[in-house]
């Protein structure tokens, strides 16, 4: 991409208790999955987490004493931008799969599902933000289409150990509005390019591409305390209440 670093948002999807055996190594710390977005005001629309079944990430402790769940390459980054106890060293506390995460129940920022889960896309790359990925399908072409995968293949859920109630009562949310694509833009052009599946690689850049740019200089907020807003000129504040609130922090890579 661009010059210079690039600035996530790591949203802190918080793993709600009974913690899974594997999990039970941390008592009561609360466990967060930190997901990486450049999104932030969609975050009202959050309906599950992605994560990569057969990809490493690792459970580690940061300054705070919160557990964080990434891969390991982010977590060494994050080591120096502050997020740990001492620069440049991650306290691993577990090595996990994704496969470890699916299934696991979450509670995530400003979404008005109370309970979200962790489920599995086979497009995350290993070499980008922290390898966790929070699913907004009625913006990000992308999550909608693993969101269909899901609900339209009960054998792809089998598979991964996923139960119908994690993805079967979750639907897009209508949250913002961009001009000649509505209300869900990624439905919209999900439908439009008559996208089969995640794998649909160049339709779905190509649906990326439709929806993007329109999306940040067009788009009007439809729900929350910046209704009928536009989106460039609300992203910052809704990223900063977040980063207040202690329900993201700001990550670069
Ligand atoms: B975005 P960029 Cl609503 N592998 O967040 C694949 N995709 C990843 C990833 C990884 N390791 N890490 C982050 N991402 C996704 C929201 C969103 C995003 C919306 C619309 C578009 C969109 C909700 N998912 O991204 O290559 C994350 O999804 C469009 C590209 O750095 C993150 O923002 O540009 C975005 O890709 C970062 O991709």
């Amino acid at each position: 991409e661009g010059v210079g670093p690039q600035e996530y948002t790591l949203i802190k999807m918080r793993m709600l208790e009974p913690y899974s055996p594997k999990f039970k190594v941390f008592g009561k710390k609360p466990i967060f999955l930190v997901a990486a977005t450049l999104r932030p005001e969609t975050m009202y629309g959050q309906t599950n987490c992605w994560v990569r079944p057969d990809m490493k990430y690792i459970a580690f402790e940061n300054a705070s004493g919160e557990v964080f769940i990434a891969t390991e390459r982010s977590a060494r980054n994050m080591s120096y931008q502050g997020f740990t106890k001492v620069e440049g060293e991650v306290n691993v506390v577990l090595q996990i799969t994704g496969q470890d995460l699916l299934g696991a129940a979450l509670k995530a920022p400003m979404t008005h599902y109370a309970k979200i889960y962790a489920l599995p896309m086979l497009t995350i790359k290993d070499d980008k933000g922290t390898g966790v990925v929070t699913s907004v399908p009625s913006d990000s072409p992308d999550d909608y289409a693993a969101l269909v995968d899901l609900k339209k293949k009960a054998a792809f859920r089998e598979k991964y150990g996923i139960t119908d109630e994690m993805v079967l009562p979750f639907d897009p949310v209508p949250i913002i509005d961009v001009p000649e694509f509505g209300n869900l833009s990624a439905v919209t052009a999900y439908d439009k390019l008559k996208i089969q599946s995640q794998n649909d690689k160049d339709k779905l850049l190509e649906a990326k591409e439709m929806v993007y740019m329109k999306g940040f200089y067009d788009g009007v907020m439809l729900v929350g305390e910046f209704k009928g807003k536009k989106i460039q000129d609300v992203k910052k504040t809704i990223q900063k209440i977040l980063l207040t609130d202690n329900e993201a922090v700001i990550y670069y890579e």
